[in-house]
């Protein structure tokens, strides 16, 4: 018995899916762990950050994909390559915190999640998550 030449092509494709898929899954990125997207927060709040497909080091270690995460209020993601400035509204962690409490005045924030590398250098967008929440 043979296998008609339909179903072969069939199963092939499946496979195919299930290979890129993977692939994309293997893609480095960041997400926010608290708060959830469109959360409402008390000041002051606590900020989750987790990393897949790269390891947090503190600032300083330059050890190919590693970094540490950067918290920027009220603005996007770094492109990749320029240095995250530091100030009031680009929060380094640069001792390789994966979370802090931030304080906010109420208000409605557009809060980003920046990974870098060991001398602040962006990995730019896909190394970003943007989410929006109000500090009531
Ligand atoms: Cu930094």
């Amino acid at each position: 018995m043979t296998i008609p030449a339909s179903r072969f092509i069939q199963t092939l494709f499946c496979a195919s899916v299930l290979l890129a898929s993977a692939a994309r899954a293997a893609e480095p990125s960041v997400s926010f762990t608290a708060p959830m997207d469109g959360a409402v927060v008390s000041s002051p709040f606590d900020v989750r950050f987790a990393v897949t497909g790269m390891e947090v080091k503190p600032a300083g270690d330059m050890t190919p994909n590693t970094g540490h995460h950067h918290l920027l209020i009220n603005a996007g993601p770094i492109p990749k390559g320029v240095v995250i400035p530091a100030d009031d509204t680009h929060l380094h962690y640069g001792k390789g915190q994966t979370g802090a409490k931030v304080t906010l005045p109420p208000g409605k924030y557009q809060l980003t999640m920046q990974f870098a590398d060991g001398a602040h250098q962006s990995y730019g967008p896909a190394m970003s998550k943007t989410i929006n929440i109000t500090v009531k």
